[in-house]
């Protein structure tokens, strides 16, 4: 599996831009907090570090990731806002939601990205347990919120 292999908080600098005059939008699952909210922290932290202002990031809260799609949407739609990142964590579970969940947010992720022609970054992590969850919210393998933040801005950057 990739991620056993990458630490999801390294990158390349490649394609990298300054984010002093951008605007991104955060939209953030509530289901699973313990994970989301890390996944927040390290995708403002990445922000941050790479110049973006507080006052140009826009945080919006949704119950759970089915419903990042439509939370991703409204803020695409904003035209200011320069990319939007959604995060969550879906966990595989005893019933067949997780595959509803997951394959329905990829789905509604992508459309929004080509209906508002601006980079909405999948920034939802699928794993079997809590544990491997937290290894990749700012655990052993990284965390997935610094790399949606450097996706964002890469796509900014092509
Ligand atoms: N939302 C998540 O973001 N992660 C999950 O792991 C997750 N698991 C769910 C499991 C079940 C059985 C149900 C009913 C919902 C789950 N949800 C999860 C919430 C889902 O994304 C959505 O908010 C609700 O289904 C809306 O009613």
């Amino acid at each position: 599996m990739a991620t056993t292999l990458k630490n999801l908080s390294t990158y390349s600098t490649r394609n990298l831009p300054t984010a002093t005059e951008l605007k991104f939008g955060i939209v953030v699952a509530e289901w699973n907090e313990d994970v989301t909210s890390a996944l927040l922290d390290g995708a403002l932290d990445t922000l941050k570090k790479h110049g973006a202002q507080t006052k140009n990031i826009f945080i919006k809260t949704v119950p759970g990731s089915f419903e990042l799609s439509l939370g991703a949407q409204w803020l695409a739609q904003e035209p200011e806002i320069d990319a939007v990142i959604a995060l969550g964590c879906i966990i595989q579970g005893e019933t067949r939601h997780f595959d509803f969940i997951s394959q329905a947010v990829a789905d509604g992720i992508t459309q929004v990205n080509l209906k508002y022609n601006k980079p909405v970054i999948f920034g939802v992590l699928t794993p079997d347990t809590l544990e491997q969850a937290l290894d990749r919210a700012g655990g052993k393998h990284g965390n997935k919120g610094d790399e949606a933040a450097i996706t964002a801005l890469k796509m900014l950057g092509f």
